[in-house]
């Protein structure tokens, strides 16, 4: 949907609770969402970013503020990854956003095909600039002329930078939060090294981190695996990737690329460098990215008709706290036990907060707090107080346990774990139920109608994956190749290529895709 159409959240997240305000939320269903994950998929994705306080539709269509409940996600991936790159002796830096278009243009064989979604500044006040410059949607053109200056010799390499920043494609295929935006945040490292080996080395150290982010982080599983000849960079040598898998939509999704760029980049740009035999040679190099999609990706697999669900590990809040009272209890009291919950709460590295807002029934509370996909919820009423314990209720399962406040530290900490490991489990789980292995057409065709990620036998021809799209065209979108798996299954002699019927020479994943 275009930014035009925002989406307004309303102030109301569900359910009225004991005790609390009663008429203002009797217009609302009983639920917070008016969309369910499994009748209208795309609807109840909008709903829940906005009324799960992760973004605020924007009046520029593909652009979309990220609320703090978001961002706090990137940031947690972030800090993540760059103490990892860091370990790898990468460093960070930042190079301009903007880019000349005679640089641009150097670039121009894999441009090319880019070339419509680039956008460019014209003009300043209302006077044409000179030169019109682009914005960058990736940072070869603008990093590569300094890597051919700054490298000299072989004591110049590795070279090895990453740089967090924003970049801008102008998407013309139907905008989505996270997943497909004009202007999007990324982490882009660009590497060269002396040697191919190095290089190679690098790529899957790289695409390794990226699986940790996805499977340990965000609790999704994926699929390292490298890409066709097709479905490659361009410009690059070979790409590897994370492949995610969206059940609702029967989509695969790229999660991450790892490039080796092999010596095309340094050819072009002549970064270059005198080895130890005095001789002149060319850099190998690397390129790799993650994005702001990661949390998209995490949305669309976890979020439930009650709105978010935010794996432990990156949720800004884990536990909240809420109050729930009753007439003649000692409120103050209560209120006491659940800062102090808070406290040791924090105390032992826990992200928690309490809602003690008066305003707001414990109902209301909950379904807020459910809508924004808190892990843990932990509620001390009357009976709580008095036996010195707090009930925990889970946001994945409902389960409900009564802890000791002796124990809660020890307690809590199992519980987050505990769901870490149930949200992936989980995920894997409905993505595996996806999955199918086709060995003929028929059977490929039929488990695309059934929305699958087909595990095929194939050629490994460009003409026959072309021809796959062809013949595959529709509403829905063609289906192409997502990867093919590092982890190979065994393809015996003699086996063929589902689609052209000739000797299959490796296993590869197909679906449609985001
Ligand atoms: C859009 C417009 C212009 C993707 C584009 O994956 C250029 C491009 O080069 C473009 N969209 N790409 C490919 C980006 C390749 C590469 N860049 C560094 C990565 C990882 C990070």
């Amino acid at each position: 949907m275009g930014g035009g159409e925002a989406k307004k959240s309303g102030g109301n997240p569900g359910k009225s609770g004991r005790g609390g305000k009663k008429k203002e939320v009797k217009k609302e269903t009983g639920l917070g969402l008016t969309n369910k994950k499994d009748e209208n998929f795309g609807e109840w994705y909008s709903e829940v970013v906005v009324n799960g306080e992760m973004i605020e539709y924007y009046d520029i269509s593909g652009c979309y503020i990220l609320r703090p409940w978001a961002m706090t996600i990137w940031e947690i991936m972030q800090k993540f990854f760059d103490a990892e790159i860091k370990k790898m002796k990468i460093k960070n830096c930042y190079f301009p956003l903007f880019v000349s278009p005679t640089v641009l243009q150097k670039e121009k064989d894999h441009i090319e095909g880019f070339a419509p979604e680039v956008a460019w500044v014209t003009k300043s006040g209302e006077s044409d600039l000179e030169v019109p410059i682009a914005i960058r949607p990736t940072s070869e053109t603008v990093m590569y002329p300094y890597y051919s200056k700054w490298i000299r010799g072989h004591r110049d390499l590795p070279l090895k930078l990453n740089q967090w920043c924003n970049v801008v494609r102008w998407e013309f295929s139907h905008p989505t939060p996270f997943i497909r935006s004009r202007e999007f945040l990324w982490q882009e490292g660009h590497t060269a090294f002396a040697t191919k080996e190095e290089a190679d080395t690098e790529v899957l150290e790289i695409l390794e981190l990226y699986r940790r982010i996805y499977e340990e982080f965000l609790a999704i599983p994926v699929i390292k695996g490298k890409k066709s000849e097709l479905e490659k960079f361009a410009g690059g040598y070979y790409t590897t990737s994370v492949e995610a898998f969206i059940p609702n939509t029967g989509r695969g999704i790229q999660g991450a690329t790892s490039h080796c760029l092999g010596q095309n980049f340094a050819k072009m740009f002549e970064i270059n460098f005198e080895n130890e035999k005095g001789e002149k040679a060319m850099v190998w190099q690397n390129s790799w990215a993650y994005s702001s999609r990661t949390i998209g990706v995490m949305i669309m697999v976890h979020g439930d008709d009650k709105g978010l669900v935010l794996p432990p590990r990156v949720a800004s809040v884990q536990v909240i706290v809420v109050p729930v009272p009753y007439k003649d209890a000692d409120m103050q009291g209560i209120f006491d036990a659940c800062n102090a919950t808070v406290d040791t709460l924090c105390a032992a590295g826990i992200r928690a907060e309490a809602d003690l807002r008066d305003n707001y029934s414990p109902g209301w509370k909950y379904s807020h707090w459910e809508m924004k996909g808190v892990p843990l919820r932990i509620e001390i009423g009357p009976k709580d107080f008095a036996n010195n314990q707090v009930r925990a209720v889970r946001r994945d399962n409902v389960a409900k346990t009564d802890i000791p406040r002796a124990e809660l530290v020890e307690k809590v900490n199992q519980i987050l774990e505990d769901i870490q490991q149930s949200l992936f489990d989980a995920a894997k789980k409905k993505r595996d139920d996806c999955m199918h292995i086709a060995r003929t057409w028929e059977e490929f065709v039929e488990a695309l109608g059934q929305k699958k990620m087909i595990l095929a036998p194939w050629c490994d021809e460009e003409e026959v994956e072309k021809d796959v799209k062809a013949r595959t065209k529709g509403e829905m979108g063609a289906a192409k190749t997502l990867c093919s798996p590092f982890e190979q299954p065994e393809l015996p002699e003699g086996t063929k290529c589902f689609a052209s019927g000739k000797p299959a020479t490796k296993w590869s994943y197909w679906g449609r895709s985001y």
